[in-house]
């Protein structure tokens, strides 16, 4: 896809997607309770499409509509073993959760997703499953997808994860919902807190100390209905956007702002600008609020530490955003960045530099000389869905064309992005 250099301001309001991370977890923990769960603001975006088809190939009826999806429960034992292998496409969500949950059952199940997943990182779930006694493995003994899980007792664990992860959190506690014990995880750093925050809301005991969260086994779940706020990490493009294209306006209502989740605007404020924030809400334990984003200078900072959970998925776009501001930016402690669906260290760097950026890779981030003027360039996605947004957001204020390879990515978490863009330039 071509994109050109947008010269006029970006105004308006807009309403993002639900978020991604809330949507697979409603399918999931609705899927296990008792009971008709209704959730509005729903992602229909290929990732959580491929939740639903894992739930639904497990006897779970689901409905979509639109945003709306109902969810009809059978309790914790209800789900009935697939027909063949579960796919978890591109959804690396979907896999780590469903490793948890699939530990617990009582039939064996095959999970696969597609080349991308197949190269992810999958011990860090496979290694605490198989401590509480799951019999989970790697089919080809490579540590990633396709996993194969069979009928086993679990124990309740405590257990200190090496890795800030939510995934691999929420994995330990859903297996623990089947577990002969109460489950700890402890991490280095708090990762986002959906899981607890919806287990809680569905009738699970779960107490949180620290970076350590427990839960006890064998819960009744009771269906609840949920209102999905609009994902922070969608809502990161057209924050970035506002920032850089000049003159800009825009008000982006309803976006979760859950604390485990709000580091870019933590990351804006330390770069000496100002996203204000109206309308706070709370549902299900999820806070949410409209943002208005008007267009300002920024300037350098360093980001790192118990900041790079909270942020993770909005890093390639923060990178554009130091990129267009003063100074140097320095990212460190975020080496995950390199498992996610592409290596992002790499392919930010490269994305940035062939744009004209003074950027380089180091072990676990990276440093941006922020200031020079952008150009268009091609740009490689390898079909990743925020390298593609990212690009897209550099283009606005780069001279002339920006070819973005695989565009159409976008619709594993934004399907209509590039038409809410536009709706923002019209
Ligand atoms: O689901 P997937 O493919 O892992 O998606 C990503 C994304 O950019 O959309 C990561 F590539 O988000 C993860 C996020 O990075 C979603 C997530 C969750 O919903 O629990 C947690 C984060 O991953 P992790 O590995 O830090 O737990």
């Amino acid at each position: 896809m071509i994109m050109k250099k947008h010269s006029r301001p970006l105004k308006g309001q807009l309403q993002v997607p639900g978020d991604k991370s809330i949507s697979h977890r409603s399918v999931m923990i609705g899927s296990l309770a008792n009971g008709t769960t209704r959730t509005s603001g729903f992602l229909a975006g290929a990732d959580c499409l491929s939740t639903i088809s894992c739930f639904r190939n497990m006897g779970i009826d689901i409905a979509l509509d639109g945003t709306t999806v109902t969810i009809h429960g059978k309790g914790l034992h209800g789900l009935q073993a697939p027909d063949g292998t579960l796919d978890c496409g591109n959804s690396g969500t979907t896999m780590r959760l469903l490793s948890g949950i699939l530990a617990g059952q009582q039939f064996p199940v095959r999970l696969t997703g597609d080349a991308s997943l197949q190269t992810r990182p999958m011990r860090r779930v496979i290694d605490p499953l198989s401590t509480m006694g799951a019999d989970i493995r790697s089919e080809s003994g490579n540590g990633c997808a396709p996993l194969l899980t069979a009928p086993a007792g679990l124990h309740g664990i405590r257990y200190a994860s090496p890795v800030a992860s939510a995934q691999v959190k929420s994995c330990v506690l859903l297996a623990g919902l089947y577990a002969d014990g109460e489950t700890s995880v402890t991490e280095p750093a708090i990762s986002r807190n959906h899981t607890e925050l919806m287990l809680q809301g569905f009738g699970a005991q779960l107490s949180a100390s620290g970076t350590t969260v427990t839960v006890q086994p064998e819960p009744e779940l009771t269906a609840a209905d949920i209102l999905i706020p609009g994902d922070i990490s969608s809502a990161a493009y057209f924050i970035a956007a506002g920032l850089i294209v000049p003159d800009s306006e825009i008000l982006l209502t309803n976006v979760g702002i859950n604390p485990t989740r709000d580091g870019m605007l933590e990351v804006i404020r330390m770069m000496g600008g100002t996203i204000q924030t109206e309308n706070r809400q709370i549902s299900g334990g999820e806070t949410s609020a409209d943002l208005i984003i008007r267009q300002q200078s920024l300037h350098g900072c360093t980001i790192a530490g118990g900041l790079i959970p909270r942020l993770i998925d909005e890093l390639p776009v923060i990178a554009v955003l130091a990129a267009y501001a003063d100074g140097t930016t320095v990212i460190r402690d975020a080496q995950e960045l390199k498992v996610k669906e592409s290596n992002r260290i790499d392919l930010v760097v490269s994305m940035l530099r062939s744009m004209g950026a003074e950027i380089e890779a180091t072990e676990d981030g990276m440093i941006i000389r922020g200031g020079k003027p952008l150009h268009g360039a091609s740009i490689e996605t390898n079909k990743d869905h925020r390298m593609a947004m990212s690009a897209a957001v550099a283009s606005l204020a780069a001279d002339g064309e920006t070819d973005i390879k695989d565009a159409e990515c976008v619709s594993i978490s934004y399907p209509q992005f590039y038409e809410d863009l536009k709706k923002l330039q019209a």
